[in-house]
């Protein structure tokens, strides 16, 4: 099926909005995020704040270090939902189709609203300029015949950036000796993998493509065929609050027997979940665990809660449905949580940006310390790493090998 998508992308979003609400703030480094000395990251900052090498997700600690006369700033979830709104308002004028990624991020099927390409790019143009005469904001724009090429065209140029990627051929021509990471679905673990093999570039995949479809098996294909430029996906109207479960899972090199070890990881998945809930700005009303014993065999346990808005609440429920399972060697364990609305967080900053001063953080950290004291591993200050699947399997595998389990 021919497509042609719009890819739209804020620049620099929560730094964006407050700096059009205190023109005071422009051109300087502006980091949004936990403020230094609490514990949290960084969400965004502005492109000043970025040469100073200040990046989102960074620990707020390092973002001081790097930029120590930043100006810092809670975000104010609430404003930049309101602007979302007002985004999609203009946005759903143009698509026929529109899929959020984020509160900023939305790829617009403009196939027969557009009828062709030179009218997709200048439809492209006017979204620009009515984001910024009706809201005052820059953002980025890429079209493109797929959504990956959408995607890839409006970081090309970002800040304030417009680019077109009309064909398969163009796509693979601007790519070709890039890092395999420019295929956005190649995340860290895949993009090792292949660094391992001497794949480092999209040429490379493409000289070495039956080795990696035999490496990777349906992903090696999908990789594959995106290195050639080929992506049919059809934009997929979405929104988070649509999705059914949030949940994290993880699967053992060695099957664990030991419960109280599965008990632990709980409380990483828990922190794990807590963090994707937050970001997209919904809670939970169940609690479900799953686990895979070493024979294969699966079960779930679910529970309704009152509330399964914090890690706390999440771990509570998860530990007490496995006081229940079946005692036997565990290969996977997961946690979600399900029932999920997003009205009552719209108020709350998310969980990482809390600082620490209500009952159940308070509770999460001593959980957290008396976990670092049995495995000897120092939680404090760095919780959000664990948020990283990588980060979280090779933490999980160190408190395994450490329970002698
Ligand atoms: N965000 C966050 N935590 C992250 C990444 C992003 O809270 N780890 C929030 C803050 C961003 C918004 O989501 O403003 C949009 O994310 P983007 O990745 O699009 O980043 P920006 O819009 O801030 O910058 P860019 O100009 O690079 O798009
Ligand atoms: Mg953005």
């Amino acid at each position: 099926m021919e497509q042609i998508i719009l890819h739209v992308d804020m620049d620099a979003f929560y730094a964006s909005v407050e700096i059009r609400d205190d023109p005071s703030l422009r051109g300087k480094p502006l980091i949004i995020g936990a403020m230094p000395g609490e514990r949290g990251v960084v969400a965004t900052c502005s492109y000043e704040a970025r040469k100073f090498g200040v990046r989102s997700a960074m620990n707020v600690q390092e973002a001081y270090r790097l930029c120590p006369n930043g100006v810092f700033m809670h975000p104010n979830m609430e404003k930049y939902r309101a602007v979302s709104g007002q985004l999609h308002r203009i946005w759903r004028e143009y698509a026929s189709a529109l899929e959020a990624v984020a509160f900023d991020e939305a790829y617009l099927d403009v196939t027969e609203k557009a009828g062709d390409l030179d009218r997709a790019a200048a439809m492209g143009r006017e979204i620009k300029e009515r984001i910024r005469r009706e809201l005052g904001l820059s953002c980025s724009v890429g079209v493109a015949y797929s959504k990956t090429a959408a995607k890839t065209a409006s970081e090309e140029k970002k800040p304030d950036g417009f680019f077109v990627i009309p064909t398969p051929e163009a796509f693979v021509n601007l790519i070709l000796d890039r890092d395999v990471r420019v295929l956005y679905t190649v995340g860290e673990m895949t993009a090792e993998k292949l660094y391992a093999l001497g794949i480092r570039t999209v040429r490379d995949l493409r000289e070495r493509a039956s080795e990696v479809e035999g490496l990777l098996g349906k992903q090696g294909t999908w990789i594959t065929r995106l290195a050639r430029g080929i992506d049919d996906r059809p934009v997929t109207p979405y929104r988070p609050e649509d999705a059914k479960s949030i949940g994290r899972e993880v699967t053992f090199q060695k099957d664990v027997e030991d419960f109280g070890l599965l008990k632990d990881v709980l409380l990483l998945l828990a922190l794990c979940v807590e963090h994707r809930a937050d970001s997209v700005g919904l809670r939970g009303k169940g609690v479900t665990l799953k686990l895979t014993y070493g024979d294969r065999k699966g079960i779930t346990r679910s529970q309704l809660v009152e509330d399964a808005d914090s890690a706390v609440a999440i771990y509570r429920t998860a530990a007490a449905l496995l006081d229940r399972v079946e005692r036997r060697p565990v290969r996977l364990v997961g946690v979600s949580i399900y029932h999920l609305s997003g009205e009552e967080m719209q108020l709350s900053l998310p969980g990482y940006f809390r600082d620490g001063t209500d009952g159940d953080a308070e509770e999460r950290d001593r959980y957290l310390e008396a976990l670092g004291e049995k495995y000897g591993l120092d939680f404090a200050g760095h919780v959000e790493q664990l948020y990283g699947a990588e980060t979280l399997h090779r933490t999980v595998e160190y408190m395994r090998k450490h329970s002698g389990g």
